[in-house]
């Protein structure tokens, strides 16, 4: 089975992006463009069949194309991201996702980034963030649950998604800033702590063996390494002004069995 990797160019107009908790720099665009093609080459030595869409240049944060989709192995998910100025790029997702997975689309008042969407084995948790809201949580659960999956809320704190506070670093095993999030939430699974003076180090994206990880984060990398992680480090720096890290830029899943058209 091959791991697909769903990927769209950086706007032009990326220097207008949605921001909650940092404030406005500007972005280089060309080193922008750079560093995100430099992510997709690392996924395709990886392994992974990339799908490299075009920029929508209209919508600034359209490279971040995890907050527009959900996709488990049996369904997609097209999502109602929480901010208004992101709505439109969900649109583009469905006709990709088509290709690969039966689709269902999240319904109005329902609003939820897919950065807010952390899936462990069987459980998804969705974070409560300013992005998200009660209805998009039941209508994930409406969705998934004949499927086997269940569904919990965590509450996040300081931070835009659950996944700036919490990611998969292994089979239940999480990465997490303990400030942001709280670690027994996650029942039974394993935690590491983000390194003290690493607050936003807490996205790592992990591709079969390997932890693709931020270059600005070496000490947390450093304790990561230390339990044996394979880490695959990339700059992502311009990309993380406009608030983005290494999940958010790629839609990751098995290519499945079937397709579906
Ligand atoms: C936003 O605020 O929506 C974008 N500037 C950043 C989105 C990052 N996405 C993610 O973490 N999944």
């Amino acid at each position: 089975m091959s791991l697909i990797a769903i990927t769209r160019g950086v706007s032009a107009h990326i220097g207008l992006c949605e921001l909650t908790h940092l404030e406005r720099q500007p972005i280089d665009i060309n080193r922008a463009r750079m560093q995100h093609q430099n992510y997709e080459s690392l996924l395709k030595r990886l392994g992974c069949t990339l799908h490299s869409l075009p920029p929508e240049e209209e919508y600034p944060d359209s490279v971040f194309v995890e907050d527009t989709a959900l996709v488990l192995d049996e369904v997609a998910i097209i999502l109602r991201p929480g901010a208004a100025s992101r709505r439109g790029e969900a649109i583009a997702m469905e006709t990709v996702l088509g290709r690969f997975r039966p689709l269902r689309r999240m319904q109005e008042p329902a609003r939820v980034d897919g950065g807010d969407i952390l899936q462990l084995g069987r459980v998804l948790y969705i974070g409560a963030t300013s992005r998200s809201n009660d209805a998009a949580v039941a209508q994930v659960r409406d969705i998934v649950e004949p499927f086997g999956y269940e569904v919990r809320t965590v509450a996040v704190r300081d931070a835009l998604h659950l996944k700036s506070a919490a990611t998969a670093i292994a089979d239940n095993c999480l990465l997490i800033n303990p400030q942001m999030v709280q670690e027994t939430v996650f029942h039974g699974a394993q935690v590491v702590a983000v390194h003290a003076a690493e607050p936003f180090a807490a996205n790592a994206l992990r591709v079969g063996g390997v932890i693709v990880y931020a270059q600005a984060f070496p000490r947390t990398a450093a304790l990561l390494e230390a339990r044996g992680l394979h880490l695959e480090s990339l700059d992502v720096s311009e990309l993380a002004k406009a608030e983005g890290a290494l999940t958010c830029c790629s839609l990751l899943f098995e290519e499945g069995p079937a397709a579906h058209s």
